[in-house]
């Protein structure tokens, strides 16, 4: 299976990645811009600051480009369906969002094996009611962009009031929040009929990072996301 660690920036792919890469698999580093140590580095082939000078362009730019250059080549994949792949994207969601560049790489890694998508976003940025549906949303839109089944976590729970995330990831709760609202609630509800309706199958997993926290039942979610709602291509 590849596993492709993707979300907004400093959320925390690269340490989940790692995390995940310790307990079992190995590491890709996708991001042309990291210097992380990984089994498989992309930097070997492609790097920010290169494609920057070759093609005379600004960081994102040049981010872009060399999103480019990786969806079209073959000699960073891994082709053993043995092993566990974890592969650690660049934060710039639009890559994702907007382009085709991360529909064209998770499709290329679904010739060689199964991939699951895990969307990894900071809890303090998911910690009101209007982020928290922005976030269902954004993961929405790659859902149907990848058609792979994918699997959110909030990442460093450590750092925030943990009673308020719980109320957020309960259907009922939000619910009952909305409710107290305004005008936005037919959007809102909506919205949320609207994710549970597409592919995200499960609620969002709480974990940490850093402490280790929720690191196991992700792995679990991962594992199960393929025998849950089966493959969506
Ligand atoms: N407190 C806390 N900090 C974390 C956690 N996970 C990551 N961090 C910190 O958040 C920062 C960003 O982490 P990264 O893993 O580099 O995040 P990223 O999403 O890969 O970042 P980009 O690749 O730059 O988009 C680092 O300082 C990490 O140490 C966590 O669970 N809790
Ligand atoms: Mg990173």
């Amino acid at each position: 299976m590849y596993i492709v660690v993707m979300g907004p920036a400093a959320a925390g792919k690269t340490s989940i990645a790692r995390k995940l890469a310790e307990y079992e698999g190995l590491l890709i580093n996708l991001d042309p811009a990291s210097n992380t140590k990984a089994d498989i580095d992309i930097r070997k082939w492609v790097s920010v600051e290169e494609v920057q000078r070759k093609y005379k362009l600004g960081i994102n730019g040049a981010l872009l480009k060399s999103m480019e250059l990786i969806a079209s080549m073959d000699e960073w994949i891994l082709n053993d369906r043995n092993e566990i792949k974890i592969v650690d994207t660049p934060g710039q969601l639009e890559i994702f969002l907007y382009h085709d560049y991360g529909k064209k790489i998770v499709e290329k890694l679904s010739k060689y094996d199964i991939v699951t998508a895990l969307f990894v976003v900071d809890a303090s940025e998911a910690i009101s009611v209007e982020n928290y549906l922005a976030i269902l949303a954004q993961n929405a839109i790659i859902n149907l962009k990848l058609m792979v089944p994918s699997v959110t976590t909030i990442n460093k729970v450590d750092l925030v009031d943990r009673k308020k995330l719980l109320n957020l990831i309960d259907r009922e709760k939000i619910e009952e929040m909305l409710s107290k609202g305004d005008a936005l609630l037919s959007l809102a509800r909506g919205l949320i009929d609207y994710v549970e309706y597409t592919s995200i199958v499960q609620r969002p997993l709480l974990v940490s990072a850093k402490t280790g926290e929720g690191l196991y039942d992700l792995y679990s979610a991962i594992h199960e996301a393929h025998c849950g709602c089966g493959d969506l291509s």
